[in-house]
């Protein structure tokens, strides 16, 4: 098969794109156009409506940081809700952590699920089967309208805000959220490239501040999601949390025997440091 080049749509007149070495699945979904296609430099790359979702090469960046983040600063969660995320990667990595008792994961397409976990296995590398895990296949945002079930830590892995992910953005989504934590409980969401899409940041930064007693946003600068760092949402009732000092996290980490390839406790404290440009948003 001849090699053609793929745009992804994002933005509008900047981004990035890809040489399609072969394509493994395109398929339009109940809910979506899914297309995992091979790409020379980034491995097999998974793509939903035109945006790419995943990459085999820089996926443990973007999963690292939005799981063990939270499950480090809380210390001893041991009920994680997924939102979102059906490559796996984010239940893979909640599933390395030994503190962790039940997982649920709330997935809207189960074509997602299958088609990970054949064409990307190493990104749930099993944690499918984990007895621990329970995956539902529905709407997150209905889920923490009406689960009676209570988390420590919740972490929302959504497509951009646009088209179906657009309501895991919302207020109502957030209070949501907020019910469903248990006391001392933190959400960590995906926020965006916050020098390409700034409202994300903005937007959120007012949602949250009407809700919860600590909020703020990290950082990880994550290739394929291009134009600078990704920003990933941080909420909770408990402002202390989000302060963890250093010498805590580096002993929580060193008595989980994670092994990681980004995360390290000293990148944790440092990525809640933000550019000024980013600060002048909040
Ligand atoms: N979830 C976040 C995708 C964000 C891509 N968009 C962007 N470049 N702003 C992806 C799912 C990974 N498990």
């Amino acid at each position: 098969m001849s090699a053609r080049d793929w745009t992804e749509t994002l933005y509008s007149g900047y981004g990035q794109s890809f040489t399609v070495d072969e394509v493994l699945f395109e398929h339009k979904t109940d809910h979506q156009h899914l297309m995992i296609f091979n790409n020379r430099q980034f491995g097999r790359v998974m793509a939903l409506d035109g945006i790419v979702q995943t990459t085999e090469r820089d996926e443990f960046i973007y999963h690292e940081m939005l799981t063990h983040v939270p499950l480090m600063a809380h210390g001893n969660a041991r009920r994680v809700l997924i939102i979102g995320g059906g490559d796996g990667g984010i239940l893979r990595e909640v599933c390395r952590h030994p503190s962790v008792e039940h997982v649920t994961q709330v997935e809207i397409d189960q074509a997602v699920i299958d088609m990970a976990r054949e064409y990307l296995p190493a990104h749930s590398d099993g944690a499918y089967d984990d007895p621990r895990a329970n995956i539902v296949i529905g709407d997150g945002f209905d889920f923490v309208q009406k689960t009676d079930q209570r988390f420590d830590v919740i972490i929302s892995d959504s497509t951009d805000p646009q088209g179906p992910g657009e309501i895991l953005f919302s207020k109502d989504f957030y209070a949501g959220c907020q019910r469903c934590l248990n006391p001392g409980g933190i959400l960590v969401t995906q926020n965006g490239v916050v020098f390409m899409q700034t409202d994300e940041v903005t937007n959120t930064a007012a949602r949250l501040n009407r809700l919860y007693k600590d909020w703020h946003f990290y950082g990880a600068a994550v290739p394929t999601y291009v134009g600078g760092i990704m920003t990933f949402a941080w909420a909770s009732d408990d402002p202390g949390l989000r302060r963890t000092d250093l010498a805590t996290l580096q002993k929580r980490w060193q008595a989980s025997a994670i092994r990681s390839r980004y995360y390290t406790p000293e990148l944790h404290h440092a990525a809640f440091a933000l550019p000024q440009y980013v600060l002048d948003q909040l």
